[in-house]
Formats: C-alpha cells, structure tokens, sequence
C-alpha cells in the first residue's frame, strides 16, 4: 500500500513523494488510516472503505460541513475545540477517487495530541464526556438536511437483531456452533427493544457524532486537557442517547474492547458518573426531559447492539470490521456483552446519575 501511496496518491496532494514519511495511525476498524510527514508538514491520509461507507463522495461532504460550521462557531467563541479540517487536493477537491485503488482524503494533523484506548481515571473520563457535549453543543444550530445519512439506519438495534438472525439462519462461515451461547443471550433481550420502541419516538433527531469512543477524542499531551474531536465520518442526524451510551461502553471498562479477560469486564460506577458529570454539564440545558431520561436507555442499547454486530460479523466470516486474529470478532462480542451485563446488574446504582 505504501508504494501506492506514494506513486499514485501523494501526487494529487502535492506532496513530494520521495521525501514523505508514512506510518500507520490509529486504530480504526474500517478505514485505513495514516500518517504522512514531509517537508513541508504533515497530514493524516486515509483510504475509505467503500464496502462500508458506499457513498464516500457524501461521507467528506458531511465533515466538510461540519468543520467549516465548527470553525465558525470558534471565531465566535462558541467552540474551544480545535477542528481537523480538509486538506485539499491540488484539484481543489475534498478526495482522490482512483477506482480499484481506492477512495483517498487528507485531513490535518493537529500536533500535540494523543489519544488514550482506556480511561485510567474519573478526571480523564469527565474531560472527554465534556468535550462530547460541548461538540454536540455547537451543532445544535446546525441545519439537519444538509448532512446525508451515509449509512442508513446506524443505530438501529431492531435492524441489527434481524441481521444477527439473517447470519445464524446462514451460517455461512460454519461458526454458530462456536458461539451459540452468545446467540442465544443476544435474542434474549427482546425486553430492551420494547422499551427502545416507546421512547424512540419521543426524542428529537439532532445531529450526533455517532462514533464517541474515547479514541475519537484527542487530549493534548501537554497537560492532558481535551484538544480535538475527531472522525466525522458517521455524523449524521440521530438520538444523543447514543452518543452518551458509546461513552459509556468505550470509557467505563478497564479493559479494552477486545479483551479477553472477561473476569474484570465491568462498568467502573465513578467512571460512568464523571460522563453524566461531564456531558450535561454541556448540554443539560439543551436536552429535553426525555433526552435526558433515554441517556440510561443508550446506553444499554449501545452495548448490547455493538455485541450484536461483531457477533454478526463474526458469524458472517469477518467481511466488516478488521480483524488482527481469530475469534477476533467473537471475543470482541464476549466483551461487550459482559460489559452490557454489568450495566443491568447496575441499574440501581447508575441511575442514580440522573
Ligand atoms: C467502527 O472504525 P472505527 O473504529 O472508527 C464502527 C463503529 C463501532 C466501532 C467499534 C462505520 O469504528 O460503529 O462502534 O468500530 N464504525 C462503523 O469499535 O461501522
Ligand atoms: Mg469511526
């Protein structure tokens, strides 16, 4: 990939190719993601998966969006955050379509940043949660019908549930007898999509950044303050229950998502109250009661469906997300089931946040 990197693609950014140095970045489970230093700067590149995202021409119209009503908000004061904006290629266009070569966008690379794979403690978790809502906050004004629903139905368990059934009926990868335990405890949670189905309706669509793991959020390295939030690629319009409930399942664990060590799988409860800390000291006078009331529900319903789908993917022989290793996808739902069990036998305690 660098060699094509190099030949056909750094050409159209105006970057000298002999002189870049390019390294991967990240860790994305969908696009391909990197770092390119030359002379005169650097840059983040990346390659959109266009299985995923099949209209990629909407997905950096979307971002464009959102940087440009971003940066205006910060020249107004209105957004402490630094916003990753384009970088252009020499066409003046936001991408680089080279067909079976690939989708390819540029960014900006904020210097200083760092990004963090587990909380370590309440402050960190309470300085991103904020930064999560002080971003949803400065969208609240923004116009909804400008921005493309680059995957329909995202955050959809319904939908979700009937894919895992699609898999298991397939079975196409030979697997379900390696994971039927997980099966069967996914469909077993039919008591979670009926109440989903009565609060749905009552929440207003705004726009969410509907990818609010903690690695979407930069710190800066320096003093470790928020810097940037980060991977616009799935905004779009939405319930901020979710955005709360990504935090939850991303920041509350001590564990990574992939952790195979099932045993200290767990909701840390001073974690998940620096998030409700956190978020609605941003947006407690945006959200409506019931906003407020579903943020318990996203949360649940985020874990629970993000099990769903590794476990589909896995069933469906790993064609979705990247994998590093067997059973990559089947440990990864492990994972986050336990941790959405470790929410329910919380209930009593967590609510109390709100
Ligand atoms: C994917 O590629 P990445 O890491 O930004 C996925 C998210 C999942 C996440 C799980 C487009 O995000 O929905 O929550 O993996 N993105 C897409 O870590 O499916
Ligand atoms: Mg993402």
């Amino acid at each position: 990939m660098i060699k094509l990197i190099r030949q056909s693609v750094l050409p159209h950014f105006g970057i000298d190719a002999t002189e870049a140095k390019i390294s991967a970045l990240g860790n994305g489970h969908i696009n391909d993601t990197l770092l390119v230093c030359w002379s005169k700067g650097e840059l983040v590149l990346q390659r959109i998966n266009t299985q995923v995202f099949k209209t990629p021409h909407a997905l950096v119209s979307n971002a464009d969006k959102i940087s440009h009503h971003l940066c205006a908000k910060a020249l107004q004061q209105q957004y402490g955050l630094k916003v990753v904006s384009p970088y252009l290629t020499q066409d003046g266009e936001l991408a680089i379509d080279l067909g079976e070569q690939g989708f390819w966008r540029a960014m900006s690379y904020l210097p200083h940043s760092h990004c963090i794979e587990v909380v370590k403690s309440a402050e960190e978790a309470e300085i991103a949660a904020k930064a999560f809502g002080h971003f949803a906050s400065a969208l609240s004004d923004f116009d909804a019908t400008q921005l493309e629903d680059v995957i329909p139905q995202f955050h959809h368990l319904p939908g979700r549930i009937a894919l895992l059934q699609q898999a298991v009926a397939l079975d196409s990868a030979k697997r379900l007898e390696k994971c039927r335990y997980w099966v069967d405890y996914a469909l077993s949670q039919q008591a979670l999509l009926d109440e989903l189905a009565e609060i749905s309706p009552k929440l207003p669509l705004r726009i969410c950044h509907n990818d609010t793991k903690i690695n979407n959020m930069l710190f800066d390295q320096r003093d470790m303050s928020s810097m940037a939030i980060i991977d616009l690629d799935t905004c779009m319009k939405g319930h901020l229950m979710y955005d709360f409930g990504d935090m939850v399942r991303t920041f509350c664990s001590p564990e990574a998502e992939d952790s195979t060590a099932l045993e200290n799988v767990k909701v840390r409860q001073s974690i998940f109250a620096a998030i409700c800390r956190g978020y609605l000291s941003e947006l407690g006078e945006v959200l409506t009661e019931v906003e407020k009331r579903s943020l318990w529900l996203g949360a649940r319903v985020i874990c629970l469906m993000i099990g769903v789908r590794f476990l589909t993917d896995y069933l469906n022989g790993d064609v979705y997300f990247h994998i590093h290793r067997e059973g990559h996808n089947l440990d990864r739902a492990a994972n986050q089931f336990t941790l959405y069990q470790s929410l329910l036998d919380q209930e009593t305690v967590l609510k109390a946040n709100f």
